[in-house]
């Protein structure tokens, strides 16, 4: 008994001594080059229902969203290394969200984890349908109606997937992209361009910045966390 309590003793103050030695991977992204013009979206103007959502001027797309420095918003940042491989701790983790305003998906790029709950949300007036098209071995398809104040709709990836298409059939403009990860130790830049990956186990790894339209197959620096963290910059090209 007394061993066992000893062990336990030891034990707590490992996982004691490992938070308070894990440290914050902080940094930014920029845009080198400049971005095409965003596209209208004119059918989703032209709709008979979606389009009274929108009285002002058509809808663009937002590939790009870019700050007045060069920021660049929407850039999905992931830790790699061995250590954390199938460190998800999705099924316990807070849902992602998904919502539907105005016919446009918000946001249009998002992370989770492998195994996280995602609420998808209808704040329209109408009807949609949410349609996952996954390429990952282990992720299935998925295509459920959501009527107009319908309840939210629950979906969770198993496997691992580099944005992964949501859609929807009835407004063929409308798109999301979910990037799912098997750890929690990732970020989507903010429209300032900064990240930050909370409490990273101390060590080596490689951070991984992609961006679907700039740097498609991501850009790789290696880093050293410590209890100090780590700052991790990226300049991501136009293609
Ligand atoms: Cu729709």
């Amino acid at each position: 008994m007394k061993l066992n309590r000893t062990l336990a003793a030891v034990g707590s103050l490992a996982i004691a001594l490992q938070m308070a030695t894990a440290g914050n991977i902080t940094g930014k992204v920029t845009l080198s080059g400049t971005p095409p013009p965003e596209k209208d979206i004119t059918p989703l103007k032209d709709d008979a229902q979606c389009g009274k959502l929108h009285p002002g001027p058509v809808p663009k797309t937002q590939f790009f969203v870019v700050g007045p420095n060069h920021e660049l918003a929407d850039v999905v940042v992931v830790l790699q290394g061995d250590s954390l491989k199938g460190k998800s701790t999705g099924a316990t983790a807070a849902p992602a969200e998904l919502d539907q305003i105005g016919c446009i998906y918000t946001p249009q790029i998002l992370a989770v984890q492998t195994g996280q709950k995602i609420h998808v949300k209808n704040s329209d007036p109408v009807m949609h349908n949410v349609h996952t098209t996954p390429t990952a071995p282990g992720n299935k398809e998925e295509n459920r109606a959501q009527l107009a104040g319908g309840p939210d709709l629950t979906f969770v990836i198993p496997q691992p997937e580099d944005f992964l298409r949501f859609k929807c059939d009835v407004h063929p403009w409308m798109f999301a992209w979910v990037t799912v990860v098997d750890h929690p130790y990732f970020a989507v830049t903010g429209k300032d361009g900064t990240f930050t990956i909370k409490d990273v186990p101390p060590g080596k790894y490689k951070l991984v910045a992609y961006h679907r339209k700039a740097a498609l197959k991501g850009i790789a620096k290696d880093v050293e966390v410590t209890a100090d963290g780590a700052k991790v910059d990226f300049v991501a090209e136009v293609k």
